[in-house]
């Protein structure tokens, strides 16, 4: 992890939902063969971390059982580790987690924004790292709780207690990522307005996670005349544009379903970067 978090060009986390019911079609493998095969061919493509999960977290998604859980993630996990992939364990639960660390992950991907207290005494303990992610309760009625005064300092505020609360747990902030948690409790405009200014991210001096891949505000923006949102598996496009400014404005990594676009995205804006900071 410490050779990842260091400087340099913007990282691709690969997605591996091993779930039947996940937000969107790509990126989705309901059984664990495919999964493992998906995961190894994003890192032939470039990813520099695979970030694996057992639970959607779609808008009003139901929990599945920390037992099914743990069946679906543990042998992809186990399998990608043992590979030698950087494997991140999407959950919010600490039974799972520590399966997950076990089997080799080395990064806990919480998108609860820290709300048990057992999954980050675990972190702590195993010297893990820790995607702190904005969020406001579960997926399953997490939209009526999307209302903001200014959603910037309203989101930079609630992260900051949680961060709060992960240093008091014992996790060092040298192994905290911040992820503004697009899509998380967040209408269409708090979305934009959130990757607009996420120069104001900066006061947490940690590296930034940004997840726009394929998500419903991509759909509403590209929505028909009619006003028909753009169905998920034809918001591709959509995605390299958004890694593109995301990688342009120098956030740490991008979490995507489709690896080899983006990194060809990141490839390109670190080419112009060099360009321009070599003009004289
Ligand atoms: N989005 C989803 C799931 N996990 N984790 C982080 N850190 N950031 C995100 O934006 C994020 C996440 C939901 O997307 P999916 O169902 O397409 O995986």
């Amino acid at each position: 992890m410490a050779r990842l978090l260091a400087a340099g060009p913007t990282r691709v986390m690969g997605v591996i939902n091993v779930t039947p019911d996940s937000f969107s079609d790509g990126g989705t493998y309901a059984d664990q063969t495919d999964a493992v095969r998906a995961g190894l061919r994003m890192v032939a493509e470039g990813a520099d971390i695979v970030d694996v999960g057992g639970e959607s977290t779609r808008p009003g998604a139901l929990r599945v059982d920390a037992a099914e859980e743990r069946r679906r993630v543990l042998p992809v996990v186990a399998e990608l580790a043992a590979a030698g992939v950087a494997v991140s364990i999407d959950t919010t639960r600490a039974s799972v987690a520590e399966a997950a660390l076990d089997a080799g992950a080395v990064l806990v991907n919480d998108v609860s924004s820290a709300a048990d207290p057992d999954l980050l005494a675990l972190v702590a303990e195993r010297g893990a790292h820790y995607v702190l992610m904005h969020a406001r309760g579960a997926s399953a009625d997490m939209a009526k709780r999307s209302f903001y005064g200014d959603v910037v300092a309203d989101v930079i505020a609630e992260l900051s207690s949680r961060m709060a609360v992960v240093l008091d747990a014992g996790i060092p902030a040298e192994r905290v990522i911040i992820d503004p948690g697009i899509g998380f409790a967040k209408r269409f405009e708090h979305n934009w307005t959130l990757l607009a200014h996420l120069d104001a991210f900066t006061v947490f001096r940690r590296p930034l996670l940004v997840g726009t891949s394929r998500k419903s505000f991509l759909g509403a923006t590209l929505a028909g005349p009619d006003g028909t949102p753009r169905p998920v598996d034809e918001r591709e496009d959509a995605t390299q544009a958004t890694t593109t400014m995301l990688a342009d404005r120098g956030v740490w990594a991008v979490r995507v379903h489709a690896v080899r676009p983006a990194v060809d995205a990141v490839r390109v804006v670190t080419a112009w970067h060099r360009a321009a900071a070599s003009w004289s």
